[in-house]
């Protein structure tokens, strides 16, 4: 496990601090509260009035200032990616990469760049649920000594859309109907199918959206895409062209979608709570930063556009380099200053990277800084803490809302005489832009080599395993099913028939529908058949480890202390929590008189929240726990979402909830030696997907 306080880490501030405006105040017990003037406050809690029973007075500039400052509390959340948890960490590269870049973050093994992550849903509003079908953002802010480099990336290598031009479209048809103001947070509604089946290139995403990618167990279990290909280009001028890719090191993993909804209604802020816990607790999330890395050459003779967002390269065209790791090992101090004010733009690129002529990637590179303008309020949000360069920046921008820094000097203007000392362009250190020759007429036009939208989306499901091409079919059979236009499902049906027949059949039978039933739609280029991509499959990928994972005991009086305290241990071991459900809050008294504490109410812990689950009981407890409806459902829940599930003496309450008492990640736990076999079980299982469900 990495240890923050190593040179370079970013060092948590001491807990009786403030950062203000970048200076650090001691606080002590005996510490003012005083207005934003610096007046000390005598009274808060009542304000200036004529007489006890009298009118409040208008000169209570005490009660102005601070409901004045509550009114304005808010800003506009951002129009996508609203709802969204981050963390401090850094980055370090395993070798120096100078060869193919010079961004200074890449070039010495030794240095660790400090970096900010947002993880994010796409859909919904700030304040909505952390578990729906939905894309994740991820953006990471690295803060280089040659200035701020933003990757800001999703948890799919693809994306919905070839032109920027349609992303309001997109975004207006996936967002709550306009007239109704619902559904929130949710693809599962006609305008966005609508817009799906008018729009062929989005197929392979909705492979990819339909696909356990978009139900993950936590934010720690996803992968970051950049999708778009960038260009890496080292000091001698010589680019390659890259697409980043972010690997969790403890594996992806996702929920059923039985479990995404009741983690929904138990834990709205589950995926924030899971990220904040972990932190705490020391198991820092990591990723590894690779690249797929090739040049002109091998891009011209790929069979689809490397500058097409809706296609990837299989790893097997072009394998992953790993570059090197990130680590997040500090919660913000403060989610509104940090988190919510953090400005990502993929137009924040560093000496060493630079774009292509993807068009998506071109029409970001103007909204987010506009975006910011609107958020933020004006143009000085890179003052804000959490946006400012850790290197020194120097400009002659000055003035605007909000403005921080106090410039001094007569000279804000370049060429200038009267300022020797100013600022002054380098042409050996700056940016320089890869001088790639463009040349064309002006049309408003979409390139020949993007007209294929169904290849990628049929490599995508057939690189699947059963169980994964199943749930796919299960999520667009649902999602159809919740869209009331018949020909929009008609419609979907008819691209379906283009990407593989298996899939069409599968969802127009759990539709209600005949495959006659699907449009005729002719595709604006034939599709054709590419080798199967092994590392497309999540289920191929799952890492068997516990790290960072939470597991669940359920207790009764009169138990055995030392099972529990193996069953503890043995979960240790593994690196992974163990939490304590019991009917009371107040836990359990065990065999010994001995007190259990909770960690959890039953009524207020559904097994959906864990990862693996155990049930320790009596005889006695058992049958009384088999009486309890929330304790029958908290165990068919488990079994129904594949769970990991330990039998200590629960044999009644296993039958009523119909779960066997063995087999198929069903362990009996005779006592504490089976502890450990139990958690093995569930280390190696993660889902017991063979499992019907
Ligand atoms: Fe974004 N996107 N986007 N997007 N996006 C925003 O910028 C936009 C796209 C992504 O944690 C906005 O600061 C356009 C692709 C993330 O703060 C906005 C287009 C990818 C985040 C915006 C795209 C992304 C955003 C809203 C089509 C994956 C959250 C707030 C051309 C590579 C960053 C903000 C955070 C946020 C525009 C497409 C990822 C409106 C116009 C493709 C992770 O500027």
């Amino acid at each position: 496990m990495s240890d923050p306080k190593q040179p370079g880490a970013s060092a948590p501030l001491p807990k009786t601090s403030v950062a203000d405006g970048g200076e650090l105040h001691q606080r002590d017990a005996a510490t003012p509260l005083t207005t934003n003037q610096g007046v000390v406050i005598a009274d808060n809690q009542n304000s200036v009035k004529s007489g006890a029973r009298g009118p409040t007075l208008l000169e209570d500039f005490i009660l102005r200032e601070k409901i004045t400052h509550f009114d304005h509390e808010r800003i506009p959340e951002r129009i996508v990616h609203a709802r969204g948890s981050a963390a401090h960490g850094w980055f370090q590269p395993y070798q120096s990469w100078s060869d193919l870049t010079c961004a200074s973050f890449l070039a010495d093994p030794n240095k660790k760049t400090p970096v900010f992550t947002r993880i994010s849903t796409v859909a919904g509003g700030a304040g909505s649920v952390d578990t729906p079908r939905d894309v994740r953002g991820f953006a990471v802010k690295f803060y280089t000594d040659a200035g701020n480099f933003d990757l800001v990336g999703n948890n799919i290598p693809v994306f919905f859309i070839q032109d920027a031009i349609k992303f309001p479209d997109l975004i207006h048809s996936v967002k709550m109907e306009p007239d109704r103001g619902f559904p929130q947070s949710a693809t599962a509604h006609d305008t966005f199918w609508d817009f799906m089946s008018l729009m062929p290139e989005a197929m392979h995403m909705v492979m990819w959206i339909m696909s356990d990618r978009t139900i993950p167990r936590s934010l720690r279990m996803v992968d970051g895409f950049g999708i778009h290909t960038f260009r890496l280009v080292n000091a001698d001028g010589r680019a390659k062209l890259v697409k980043f890719h972010w690997r969790a090191k403890d594996g992806c993993l996702s929920t059923t979608w039985d479990e995404a909804v009741k983690i929904a209604g138990a834990d709205q802020d589950y995926h924030r709570r899971d990220l904040w816990n972990a932190i705490e607790r020391g198991d820092y999330p990591e990723w590894e930063l690779s690249a797929q890395i090739f040049d002109d050459d091998l891009a011209d003779s790929l069979p689809y556009d490397v500058l097409d967002a809706t296609k990837l390269i299989p790893e097997e065209v072009v394998p992953l380099t790993p570059l090197g790791r990130m680590v997040l090992d500090r919660n913000p101090d403060n989610f509104f200053a940090e988190t919510e004010q953090a400005a990502f733009h993929p137009g924040h690129v560093v000496p060493g990277i630079d774009f292509t002529n993807d068009p998506l990637l071109q029409g970001r590179l103007h909204s987010y800084l506009d975006t910011q303008l609107k958020r933020l309020g004006g143009p000085n949000f890179h003052e804000i803490e959490i946006n400012r360069p850790k290197c020194p920046w120097h400009n002659l921008q000055r003035d605007g809302h909000m403005r921080m820094r106090v410039a001094r000097g007569r000279v804000a203007y370049e060429p200038n005489s009267l300022d020797p000392d100013g600022p002054r362009e380098r042409p050996d250190a700056g940016f320089r832009s890869f001088p790639a020759p463009e040349a064309g007429e002006k049309r408003r036009v979409r390139a020949d080599t993007f007209a294929d939208h169904y290849s990628q989306a049929r490599l995508f499901f057939r690189s699947q395993n059963e169980v994964e091409q199943q749930h796919i079919i299960d999520a667009l059979v649902f999602e159809l099913g919740m869209v009331d236009t018949v020909a929009i499902r008609t419609r979907m049906l008819g691209h379906l028939v283009h990407i593989d027949d298996t899939l069409a059949d599968a969802v127009a039978e759990g539709l209600g529908l005949a495959r006659a039933d699907a449009d005729a739609i002719t595709p604006a280029k034939a599709p054709f058949d590419m080798d199967e991509s092994p590392a497309l499959s999540l289920h191929g990928r799952v890492r068997k480890t516990l790290r960072g994972r939470v597991i669940a005991v359920l207790v009764t009086d009169g138990v055995d202390p030392g099972l529990v305290d193996a069953l503890r241990s043995a979960a240790a071991d593994e690196g992974a929590t163990l939490e304590i459900v019991a009917e009371k809050r107040g836990g359990v008294t065990d065999a010994s008189g001995g007190r259990i504490p909770a960690d959890h109410a039953l009524a207020a812990a559904p097994s959906a929240l864990f990862d693996a689950v155990a049930v320790v009981a009596t005889k006695d407890g058992a049958e009384a726990l088999a009486d309890m409806p929330p304790a029958v459902q908290w165990l068919m829940d488990a079994l129904n979402h594949l769970k990991v599930i330990g039998n200590a003496g629960a044999d009644a309450l296993l039958a009523k909830a119909g779960v066997p008492r063995q087999g198929d990640g069903v362990v009996t736990i005779g006592g504490a030696g089976d502890a450990k076999g139990f958690v093995t079980t569930a280390r190696d299982e993660q889902r017991v997907f063979r499992r019907p469900h």
